[in-house]
């Protein structure tokens, strides 16, 4: 069997705004347009993309928190209304998606072997959180790419950011291990904000733009201290970083989402494409590719 792939890895942030602002037929609440910024990123990442050959989706978002372990959805179609709790008001989306339980159940059992918790979800009822299907909207809005959907094991809250980075570059290893073994080309996905201290109110129009910036000066310094080490190829001082910059910017990788993905990509040293940065309700997002297809040695 010729080797997996992972053809690309790409940080793809989940604020429900986004799917509002977009208008697509599955979502109820309607909107005139909004975070612009954010969303022609999404445009630049999926041209960027358009032409690439690949076979599935494997995304970890950090609302769907598990304490035991990490759960992925284990059947082959899920279907059901998402509403986001926060923003009932923006987000109540129809989804239908597809998982690639072969490529799931190779993930879990490596992670298995590795001595990590983990469990398949099989519940047919359960309903898929909204970090899943923004994410997922943005990122392929024709769903025609089944998925892998990785939970958030939330080890930061029972022991420290040191301990849950440990687990997810593990995790993120074996992931990689499992794609590579697979014969697949995939595309890796962390679904979640840079920094994400948010406003408490909603302004009367939530897509009123005039009211929309960062929160804090400290927290654009650490969201732009993050670009620069992601443009620049420098991946390892993001995860050196990782305990300061989740603690001070309180920040969403607290979820374990970008320390996976960057281990999945063997720590990259070259670097990620920065398709789009904007804020959402004063939480800061960048839209970030790392090409893995263009750096085939690190693939190896
Ligand atoms: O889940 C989110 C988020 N991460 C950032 C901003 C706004 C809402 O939801
Ligand atoms: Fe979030």
């Amino acid at each position: 069997m010729t080797q997996g792939e992972i053809v690309a890895g790409c940080l793809a942030p989940h604020p429900p705004h986004l799917v509002y602002a977009d208008n697509p037929p599955q979502n109820e609440p309607v909107a005139e347009g909004g975070w612009e910024q954010l969303r022609w990123g999404y445009e630049r990442l999926r041209e960027s993309l358009k032409d690439v050959d690949y076979d599935a989706i494997v995304l970890l978002s950090p609302h769907w928190q598990t304490y035991v372990g990490t759960h992925f959805l284990g059947l082959p179609n899920f279907k059901s209304l998402s509403v986001d709790p926060v923003f009932p008001n923006l987000f109540r989306y129809h989804y239908d998606l597809n998982i690639d339980v072969d490529l799931t159940r190779k993930i879990h059992d490596k992670a298995a072997e590795a001595g990590l918790a983990v469990k398949m979800m099989e519940n047919p009822d359960f309903r898929v959180d909204y970090g899943t299907i923004t994410t997922g909207h943005m990122f392929n809005p024709v769903w025609d790419k089944p998925l892998v959907v990785v939970s958030s094991n939330r080890s930061r809250d029972y022991y420290s950011v040191e301990v849950m980075q440990e687990m997810m570059i593990e995790l993120g290893r074996v992931t990689r291990e499992a794609i590579l073994e697979s014969g697949k080309k995939v595309v890796v996905l962390a679904s979640n904000s840079l920094s994400h201290r948010h406003f408490t109110t909603e302004s009367e129009i939530p897509e009123d733009m005039s009211k929309e910036h960062i929160t804090s000066h400290a927290m654009h310094l650490w969201d732009m201290r993050m670009i620069d080490y992601i443009r620049s190829g420098q991946a390892q001082r993001i995860l050196d970083e990782m305990p300061e910059f989740t603690e001070q910017a309180i920040a969403e990788s607290d979820g374990g989402g970008l320390s996976w993905l960057l281990s999945t990509l063997d720590t990259p040293s070259y670097p990620g494409i920065l398709h789009g940065y904007g804020t959402i309700i004063g939480t800061g997002n960048a839209i970030v590719e790392w090409p893995e297809r263009d750096h085939k040695e690190a693939s190896q």
